[in-house]
């Protein structure tokens, strides 16, 4: 289908079809269209634009990101078929690894997954992992000695809640990117970016290119008054007063 340049919802309409394709090709796994649907309706109902409570989340994730010292790039099926090059690009930025983890794995997923990436000259952790968080019963729990294991923060997206939960278990700091701020993910994270992956990914990687020339101080700064709670309780007004 050839979308109109003028359609009042291009875009929404241009990532619904990324998705197809993306299930065509195997990248996105059948039930990643559900979460798609899912995310285009808190989209809808966030105005399909960034939000100034998710201006301030991307922020505080842009310091927090750069102070780590291990970082790690979670990426499934959605994220690579919506925005693998962005997700390079943010990678690059922040100098952080990038781990293929899919809830549905299967070997040939993980070899598309990772050839998209190859593709645009970036090497990703997670397709042989070794280790296994405990307390998880998915593949999810299944991760690379070199990336999520030892990482200090992880930046997720399109996550189930479980692994979040396991993850901070493990003394790590979990950066979520969702689009429902009453998601267990949402919640359960130690920061939530409530805003399409599409728009937040290129914008925190903006963001912390800007602030990586601040130094560690000002950086801290950035987060000393940061209340996760406080802004998905605001984003959650905001879509229920519409
Ligand atoms: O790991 P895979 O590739 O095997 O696939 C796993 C899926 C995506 C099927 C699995 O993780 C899943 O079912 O996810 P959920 O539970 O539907 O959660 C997805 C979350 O992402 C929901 O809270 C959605 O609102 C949110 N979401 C959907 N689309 C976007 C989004 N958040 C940000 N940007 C989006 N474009």
């Amino acid at each position: 289908m050839k979308i109109p340049t003028n359609h009042p919802r291009r875009k929404s309409l241009e990532e619904r079809e990324l998705i197809e394709k993306g299930v065509e090709k195997g990248i996105v796994t059948p039930s990643g269209m559900i979460a798609h649907g899912r995310g285009e309706a808190f989209d809808y109902l966030l105005g399909e634009k960034t939000q100034p409570e998710a201006e301030r989340q991307i922020g505080a994730a842009a310091a927090v990101l750069l102070l780590a010292e291990r970082p790690v790039i979670s990426v499934n099926g959605n994220a690579t078929a919506l925005c693998a090059r962005e997700i390079v690009k943010l990678a690059k930025v922040l100098k952080a690894k990038i781990e293929i983890n899919l809830f549905y794995r299967t070997p040939k997923r993980v070899k598309l997954v990772e050839k998209e990436f190859k593709k645009l000259g970036a090497k990703v952790l997670g397709v042989k992992p070794k280790k296994k968080v405990p307390g998880l019963d998915s593949k999810r729990a299944m991760v690379d000695a070199r990336g999520i294991w030892g990482a200090d923060v992880v930046l997720v997206m399109f996550e189930d809640g479980d692994r979040t939960e396991a993850l901070e278990r493990m003394g790590k700091i979990v950066i979520a990117i969702d689009l429902n701020p009453m998601s267990r993910t949402a919640q359960k994270a130690n920061l939530t970016i409530v805003d399409n992956v599409t728009r937040a990914v290129p914008l925190l990687a903006r963001k912390a290119s800007e602030m990586r020339k601040k130094g560690d101080k000002s950086l801290r700064k950035t987060i000393k008054n940061f209340k996760n709670k406080d802004l998905l309780r605001k984003i959650e007004l905001r879509i229920r007063r519409g």
